[in-house]
């Protein structure tokens, strides 16, 4: 038996609201694991009364589980979730978050609404978060979209060893040449006790140049967030030395990157 005892209340107020879950097509695991790769599963908003519209209030949240060793990708076939423009840009009434790992914590990936649908997203790892939200009124056709494994492009599913003093090379995709749109791509780099340092040098850095790294960028965090790094636009060496493990993610759109790790 388990109860909730509320006490040393004269009164009390609550709000209290219907809603949907998973069991309603409404958020979930979508299990991808015997999947063969780029075998799509469909997914799509809810529309619980099939008026060809999403209800209201929703708060559908999925995780991806995908196969070992791959990325989950995210390719949208129908878009169109209630947004407003203002003077100071878009604003997203309702909107589906797509997340790389597997909370509501882990690294956004993007925030989507209105009715150009958004790039296919890869994450870097084998899973993905996705929640889609909608507010009280004025719903919209919504999303169709597909999941499925996709093979690594780039970064490392195995954490890296970087105890030896033999320097190791990582490049982008396709480097020397521009790297592919929409690629995210994540290393783990770990040394053989906390003491020793990790020293990174970039020899060939070149990425677009945004206001505050929006588009291109690359993270470098340690192991417990404390150190946060972050990089891009642009060119020439970079020296980052820490004590503890480091995390690199990159999501990158063009141009070309080589990193050496010394
Ligand atoms: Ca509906
Ligand atoms: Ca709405």
């Amino acid at each position: 038996m388990s109860f909730f005892l509320l006490c040393f209340l004269s009164s009390f107020s609550a709000l209290v609201r219907f809603t949907y879950g998973a069991n309603s097509g409404c958020g979930g695991v979508i299990n991808l694991r015997t999947s063969s790769v780029n075998q799509g599963t469909t997914m799509r908003s809810l529309d619980a009364d099939s008026d060809g519209h999403y209800e209201p209030n929703l708060n559908c949240q999925w995780l991806v589980a995908g196969r070992q060793g791959k990325n989950v990708r995210l390719r949208f076939t129908e878009f169109d979730v209630e947004s407003a423009q203002n003077e100071t840009g878009v604003f997203c009434w309702d909107y589906i978050e797509v997340r790389d790992g597997d909370g509501p914590y882990s690294p956004l990936i993007g925030r989507y609404c209105g009715n150009g649908s958004p790039p296919t997203v890869d994450t870097t790892r084998n899973f993905m978060w996705i929640k889609f939200f909608s507010d009280s009124t004025d719903n919209r056709v919504g999303f169709t979209a597909s999941v499925s494994n996709v093979e690594p492009v780039c970064g490392s599913h195995e954490v890296i060893n970087v105890s030896s003093t033999v320097p190791q090379t990582l490049v982008s995709p396709n480097f020397p040449r521009n790297y592919p749109p929409n690629v995210r791509c994540q290393w783990v780099l770990t040394a053989a006790d906390r003491y020793q340092k990790i020293h990174v040098r970039f020899v060939d850095l070149s990425m677009e140049d945004s206001p505050r790294c929006g588009n291109d960028f690359i993270r470098l965090e340690d192991e417990d967030n404390r150190l946060p790094v972050s990089h891009g636009g642009e060119n020439g060496s970079l020296v980052v030395s820490t004590t503890s493990s480091y995390t690199f993610r990159y999501r990158w759109r063009r141009v070309s990157m080589n990193m050496s790790f010394d």
